[in-house]
């Protein structure tokens, strides 16, 4: 190619062709690159020759070739190259992708070359963004895709693939339609306003309001809490005396060998957190230093470390040796842990003289379960206890359900708020100048999760969670 085809052309920033590494940092099978605007096509076309010779690559075909550097035509790596014709692509522009070979100099060159032609680098999710912006997705989707990326489990995949679906922006705009067809009454009653005929039925419209707006609302607020803890985890720490059994119950959970277990008190000095998968929900699971008042210097630490992650954390597992009678080092224990969930573990039930009931008597009424650490007695026991407790014991299935965000969640609650408002208005025989304040309000947090109305900086902090080439 000539030195006059390679025009570099600057567009303005809504315009820009973007490009971006779409695959991970790293060696791997294949790397791919991923370009989206109107100069998509020029610039592949500039960079690529096809093997089979064509003139004019078709879209959506994937083909076979090199691609070359476009001055000295010197080959950079094998390729398969696909050209996208927009609108029928991820962000409804012109896509070119080119799978190379997973190396990262191979795909930094190729990357370099095609800046050179005239795309710019692209923004973490910009990809994305652009999907949402052109119409394709809304918010919610792109939301999701987030989601899908970070999801931990399998139930949190679930849910990221319900929301990817649109399932949560049917469901508002569902709502949303039926507090535009009462607006559409206030209005009537703003426009005539001294009309005989009675234009708002209080009752009729009240029952609507609950029915079609109200609940549902409720229901997207209820089903967002419990989803939360699929989506986001929870953090579980083990607290107890030293030698109790913190660690070897942190190894049972994690089924491997992950931190060290002696019968020496004072074994683990630092805090030890690991991620686990328990019945689909993520779980930070954090092994203490066990804490007693006589300790050491590097032990102390580990103590005070301790006692800051039970600040941060859901639920807490307070073990004791159940091999020995409840001492108060065990109730100081029981009581610094506050108003947190919890579960007594009373742990070392395969030796003689174990016993629950001691523990009965002097923790009634807090849920405990007997386990032993050693040989695994007893860990589904306490799998279970823990889910019941976090989950509340519902038999809630998080893979089919509508689950909100917590940012979607927030917009919910406003927009629930919004509806009461007008529900207490129409009781009260408010006018209905003051009626459609509330509606529109309503109106407008729900525009807010599908992304109508979402401002800039909110759509920057949703994007920013991106990887680049997303
Ligand atoms: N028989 C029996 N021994 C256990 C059990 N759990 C732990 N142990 C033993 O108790 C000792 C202490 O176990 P660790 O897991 O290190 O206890 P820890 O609470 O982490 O102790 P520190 O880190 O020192 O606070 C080790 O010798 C373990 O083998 C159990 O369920 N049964
Ligand atoms: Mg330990």
């Amino acid at each position: 190619m000539s030195d006059a085809n390679l025009h570099i052309c600057v567009q303005p920033a809504a315009e820009a062709t973007i490009a971006a590494i779409a695959t991970p940092p790293g060696p791997g099978g294949i790397g791919i690159i991923r370009i989206s605007g109107s100069r998509a096509l020029p610039i592949l076309t500039a960079l690529f020759t096809p093997k089979c010779n064509t003139r004019q690559l078709r879209s959506h075909r994937l083909y076979y070739g090199w691609i070359k550097n476009p001055l000295s035509g010197q080959p950079i790596d094998e390729v398969m190259a696909v050209f996208m014709r927009a609108p029928k692509t991820y962000t409804r522009e012109d896509i070119v992708e080119i799978q190379c070979h997973g190396s990262y100099l191979v795909l930094q060159d190729i990357l370099g070359q095609i800046i050179t032609l005239g795309a710019t680098l692209a923004e973490p999710g910009e990809f994305t963004k652009r999907a949402f912006l052109n119409g394709r997705i809304d918010l919610t989707q792109a939301e999701a895709v987030i989601e899908l990326l970070q999801a931990k489990t399998r139930e949190g995949l679930g849910l990221a693939m319900s929301q990817l679906q649109g399932h949560l922006g049917l469901i508002v705009n569902s709502i949303r339609a039926a507090l535009m067809s009462l607006r559409a009454v206030i209005e009537v009653a703003i426009d005539f306003p001294d009309d005989d005929v009675e234009i708002i039925n209080a009752e009729e419209m009240g029952a609507k309001l609950e029915r079609d707006i109200i609940s549902p609302l409720r229901g997207l607020i209820k089903s967002a809490g419990q989803g939360k803890i699929f989506r986001d985890g929870i953090s579980v720490i083990i607290l107890g005396r030293p030698n109790v059994g913190k660690s070897s119950l942190l190894n049972a959970l994690l089924r491997e060998e992950r931190a060290i277990v002696t019968p020496i008190p004072g074994t683990t000095r630092d805090t030890i957190e690991e991620l686990l998968d328990m019945k689909g929900m993520p779980v930070r699971i954090i092994d203490t230093a066990g804490i007693r008042d006589d300790a050491e210097e590097v032990e102390e630490i580990g103590i005070l470390r301790a006692r800051k992650k039970l600040a941060e954390a859901d639920l807490v597992l307070l073990m004791v040796d159940g091999t020995q009678p409840p001492a108060p080092a065990d109730t100081i224990l029981y009581e610094s842990v506050g108003d947190k969930k919890i579960l007594l573990v009373v742990n070392k039930s395969d030796l003689d003289g174990h016993s629950l009931s001691l523990f009965e008597a002097a923790f009634p009424g807090v849920p405990k379960v007997a386990v032993s650490a050693k040989t695994h007695e007893g860990i589904a026991d306490l799998e279970n206890g823990l889910f019941a407790l976090v989950t509340g014991g519902s038999s809630w299935d998080p893979g089919y359900s509508c689950v909100p965000n917590v940012r979607q969640k927030a917009s919910l609650e406003k927009a629930l708020t919004a509806a009461r408002g007008v529900e207490q208005g129409l009781r009260a025989d408010l006018p209905p100048d003051l009626l459609a304040i509330e509606l529109q309000s309503a109106l407008d947090h729900l525009a807010d999760i599908t992304g109508e109305t979402t401002t800039e900086d909110i759509l920057d902090l949703i994007f920013d969670q991106f990887c680049i080439g997303k």
